[in-house]
Parts: C-alpha cells; sequence; structure tokens
C-alpha cells in the first residue's frame, strides 16, 4: 500500500501581492520576516518562501542587500530551508527577478511555469484605507499586467537555477504551466525528480477547487511517472488555502500556507502571524494522521543540496 510521506509544511512570508492594507501582520523589514520564518519554523513549517520589500515603504523590492539582510537573518535563528522568490513583484524585469540565484545560491527557489494574467485588482474596492501609495498603483495596474514568464525567459531560470545547484520549485498555476515544465524535462532544461507547487486561485489561473488539483496531479502523474516528482498546493485566500492543504494532505502531497497566499485563520479573523496559519495546517494534518517533515527530513525528501551550501 502506498505509505503516506511525511508532511512539508512551507510558510510564505510576506509575498508580493499582499498589500500592507490588507492586514496589519504582514512582515516588511528583514527583521520582521526573520522573526515570522523563525516562529513559523517553530510552529512546524519545514521551508519559508522569501519575498523582501522595502523597510520604509513596505513595497516589493529586488534589492539585493535587503536580500542578503534578510536570508542571513533567517539562517542565524534557525535551520529552516529557505526558498527564494524568482517571481518578484510588478514591474521587475527578468533579470532582476533571477539575480538572488547567482548572488545566495539558496537551497532552493521558485520558478514560475509560464507568462499569465495576474490580477488583483478586484481588491481596490475592498480597501477603504491605503496605508501606503504605491499600493492602489499595484493593485489597479494589475488589471493591465502580465506576469511575464516566455520560453526564453524560462531557458535563463532553468539554466541559472542549474548552473548554480539550486532546486527549482516549479510554480504551475494551470495545466499550460505544467506542459511547460514537461517541455523543459524533455529538453534537458529541469532535471528530475522536479518539484512542483500547484498554485490553485490566482485571477488569471485555474480555480481554487479540488477537481483542479486532482486533474493536475492526474496528469503530473501521467507525465512523470510517480517516482519522478514531489509536489505541493497553495490555494490562494480563505478557506480554499486550507481546503487545498486538506485536500493535498489526503492525496499524499504537500502544502504551502502563509501572510503571501492567504491573511485569514478563520472566516473574517484576520491572522495575527504566520506562525498561527501553520499551526492551524499542522493542526489538521494531526487531525488527518499526517506526521510533520522537520526541516532536514525536508531536504532528504527534495533532494537538496543543505543550508551550509548557500552563498549567506
Ligand atoms: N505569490 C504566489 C501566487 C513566486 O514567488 O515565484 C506564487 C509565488 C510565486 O509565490
Ligand atoms: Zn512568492
Amino acid at each position: 500500500m502506498f505509505r503516506m510521506p511525511k508532511l512539508i509544511i512551507t510558510c510564505a512570508l510576506t509575498g508580493s501581492a499582499t498589500a500592507p492594507s490588507q492586514t496589519p501582520y504582514l512582515p516588511i523589514t528583514p527583521d520582521q520576516i526573520a522573526d515570522e520564518a523563525y516562529k513559523a519554523y517553530e510552529a512546524g513549517a519545514a521551508i519559508v518562501h522569501v519575498h523582501v520589500r522595502d523597510p520604509e515603504m513596505g513595497m516589493p523590492t529586488a534589492d539585493l542587500n535587503i536580500w542578503r539582510e534578510t536570508l542571513t537573518k533567517i539562517k542565524e535563528k534557525c535551520d529552516v530551508v529557505i526558498c527564494v522568490s524568482t517571481g518578484g513583484g510588478a514591474g521587475m524585469t527578468a533579470e532582476e527577478r533571477i539575480a538572488t540565484v547567482p548572488e545566495f545560491e539558496p537551497e532552493m527557489c521558485s520558478f514560475n511555469m509560464g507568462s499569465m494574467n495576474f490580477g488583483m485588482f478586484p481588491l481596490a474596492e475592498r480597501i477603504k484605507e491605503w496605508k501606503f501609495p504605491w499600493e492602489k498603483a499595484m493593485v489597479e495596474m494589475s488589471k493591465d499586467f502580465v506576469f511575464k514568464n516566455t520560453f526564453a525567459d524560462l531557458e535563463v531560470f532553468a539554466k541559472t537555477m542549474m548552473d548554480h545547484n539550486v532546486k527549482p520549485e516549479c510554480e504551475v498555476y494551470c495545466s499550460s504551466g505544467l506542459y511547460n515544465m514537461g517541455f523543459l524535462v524533455r529538453t534537458g532544461q529541469l532535471s528530475l525528480p522536479v518539484h512542483i507547487q500547484y498554485v490553485l486561485g490566482v485571477l488569471g489561473g485555474a480555480y481554487s477547487t479540488p477537481y483542479e488539483l486532482m486533474n493536475l496531479q492526474t496528469e503530473t502523474h501521467r507525465m512523470l511517472g510517480s517516482e519522478n516528482y514531489t509536489w505541493s498546493v497553495i490555494g490562494i485566500g480563505y478557506p480554499a488555502e486550507f481546503r487545498l492543504g486538506a485536500v493535498a494532505m489526503t492525496m499524499g502531497g504537500h502544502v504551502r500556507v502563509g501572510l503571501e497566499d492567504n491573511i485569514f485563520v478563520k472566516r473574517r479573523v484576520l491572522a495575527k502571524s504566520n506562525a498561527e496559519l501553520v499551526k492551524k495546517a499542522r493542526e489538521i494534518a494531526e487531525y488527518l494522521d499526517r506526521e510533520i517533515a522537520t526541516p532536514d527530513e525536508a531536504r532528504q525528501m527534495l533532494s537538496l543540496k543543505g543550508g551550509d551550501k548557500v552563498k549567506f
């Protein structure tokens, strides 16, 4: 019988699409992000997915000094696996987004599997007061924004990750992303086993239903066979984060939670920290009898190079 692996909980700490006006609990500065990483780790996260922000303005940034400070501070606190985002934020070039990989050679980084619409604009109507002037502009411009990950971009990103021995986490938002990933595997640009993060519920990608997850997972299995991939799921928003997480836990997959993806711990109740979201995921896992993986167990399951082989 299929034996379920231990559950890897990833926590996405701050992101670039969550606006500080949505929640006062979003970590902004390197210290706040590192603190949230540590508390998420204590709560059961084996991996933290990291973006950085301008400490004064709260805006997503590609500044390598802020990156270095944040990564170093997380590493000083604990041995959690750090997955660096190469998705960046609106307005960043592909060159800016991938720059962290040669600079820091992290254990893991995100790798977005294709271009797509990425709409946050419906949020504009729900925010009554904006904390920073850039937020409203960012949210509204998303109506005309294309999250650009062309085949030329994918080629550069894949080569950079391979050259620097960084394990890609393939972000798959819908089935075209899956087939793009298949193309990269067939052409030797991605090596097996791949690690996939299904991202469901972005406006512009597949919706956050169990049927979509099931379909993507079935198709992945058909394409790659059972030995050649590991997978995790992100349900965007509440309650998708936990409902899809529970489906993934039941199917033997892994989960990601965190303020990047969802700001509520219960209906209309803001999560006061990332750790609160990790704790809830962990409790669901306990009910479902899925044991939690430590960072070192996650390293082994995902064939990561180890926290001592990074450049920060
Ligand atoms: N923000 C999520 C929808 C990335 O950082 O590369 C997907 C994500 C992408 O985490
Ligand atoms: Zn991200």
